[in-house]
């Protein structure tokens, strides 16, 4: 399969588990490009690969229900391709256990253990989920329909049961959710998708499905565990073993304000002379919203130093689906044998990193998203 495609690249990625396989993007790699190479691009699997598909079989079956009809178009790539309009996005796509190590280290917390790296920003090429939609026979004013439900091909060996989640009826029916075919310009790799993924710009990486067979729509949200159970954060009153009504947290699916240091790598060194040091890294709101600025602090935030931002050109900060990479050259205290330092990002809606885990401590370490800190030892 696609994993081995590049034995190189693959060794680049730092791999969390192998079955599923779970791999993210060494940190200082991340900021290289603004769009992710596909091959360095974070991987998040729940379960097995599915068997391998020629894109020529792969069929996508769309289960409408319109009043009291009920029917399902089945459509294959080259449907896609022929029947509608292409469309491309600039889109970041972040895993809400992005940073879970980092709570993890506050308070135990149960996941696979990312570190600031489950997250990439890619160019996806596709067609416009509302046009299949409404070519299926989806009346757009129709407010029966609440959610519409995704379905990938890969399947749970104990349950059987697919990888599916959904997302709200309005979200579906917005112009920049996609059915992709291509990521950066080539052909969705087995690894992100092959042949068809969902793209929902602006909302967390579960939600985006992979191999992509079905797509239904519906009054309630997606049955599965991971709609109903897991990507939810629950309250700091829970952990670790507790037992948890999973109705006390909406399903998540906008992702707060988030920032994190790429450049330099924790834990690197720096030599007693140097009187600045270059930093760099990402940063990413939900919902579209973009980011206004990002600040780094060599005090622990009792004085910032702006950086400059680059961000996706046709993109506006009410619908910046893409990431922001920042930059800059900071001015370092004299005398500290170590350096500490804290990143911070705003977004449109002036929402603005926590500080510190303690108010968004929750069991499964989701959404971890206050002041990234990095040390540096001086030499
Ligand atoms: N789609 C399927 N079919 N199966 C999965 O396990 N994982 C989701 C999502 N889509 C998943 C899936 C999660 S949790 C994330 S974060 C993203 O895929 C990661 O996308 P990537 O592997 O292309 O980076
Ligand atoms: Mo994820």
């Amino acid at each position: 399969d696609s994993v081995g495609a590049d034995p190189q690249r693959r060794a680049a990625r730092i791999v969390k588990s192998e079955e599923p396989f779970n791999a993210e993007t060494p940190s200082s790699l991340l900021v290289h490009s603004f769009v992710t190479p596909a091959d360095l691009f974070f991987v998040r699997n729940h379960l097995p690969f599915p068997e391998h598909t020629d894109a020529s079989k792969h069929q996508l079956h769309v289960e409408v229900q319109n009043g009291k009809k009920k029917g399902t178009v089945t459509l294959n790539l080259d449907d896609l391709k022929e029947k509608f309009t292409p469309t491309t996005i600039t889109s970041a796509v972040q895993c809400a256990g992005n940073r879970r190590a980092e709570m993890s280290k506050f308070k135990k917390v149960e996941g696979v253990m990312w570190d600031a790296t489950a997250i990439g920003n890619a160019k996806w090429t596709g067609v416009r989920l509302r046009d299949v939609l409404i070519a299926a026979g989806v009346d757009p004013n129709d407010d029966n329909i609440k959610h519409i439900h995704f379905e990938g091909a890969d399947i749970d060996p104990d349950s059987g049961n697919h990888f599916g989640v959904s997302i709200p009826y309005h979200k579906a029916m917005s112009p920049e959710v996609l059915i992709a075919y291509e990521m950066n310009g080539e052909p969705l790799s087995v690894e992100h998708g092959y042949p068809l993924r969902l793209v929902v710009p602006g909302v967390i990486g579960a939600r985006q499905v992979k191999w992509l067979t079905t797509i239904r729509t519906s009054e309630k949200e997606s049955p599965t565990q991971w709609q109903q159970k897991d990507y939810r954060a629950f309250s700091p009153a829970y952990n670790v073993g507790d037992n948890v009504d999973p109705a006390s947290a909406p399903a998540i699916q906008e992702g707060p304000v988030q920032s994190a240091f790429c450049m330099p790598a924790p834990g690197s060194t720096i030599s007693a002379e140097a009187t600045e040091i270059d930093v760099a890294g990402y940063a990413w709101s939900g919902g579209g919203r973009g980011i206004i600025r990002v600040e780094v602090s060599t005090d622990d935030g009792a004085t910032w130093h702006l950086t400059e931002l680059k961000q996706a050109p046709d993109q506006t900060l009410d619908d910046m689906w893409a990431w922001t990479l920042w930059r800059a050259k900071i001015p370092l205290p004299a005398n500290k044998r170590r350096h500490e330092l804290v990143c911070k990002a705003t977004d449109r809606s002036y929402n603005t990193q926590p500080e510190t885990p303690v108010g968004i401590y929750n069991k499964d370490g989701l959404l971890h998203n206050c002041w990234h800190r990095i040390t540096i030892d001086v030499k």
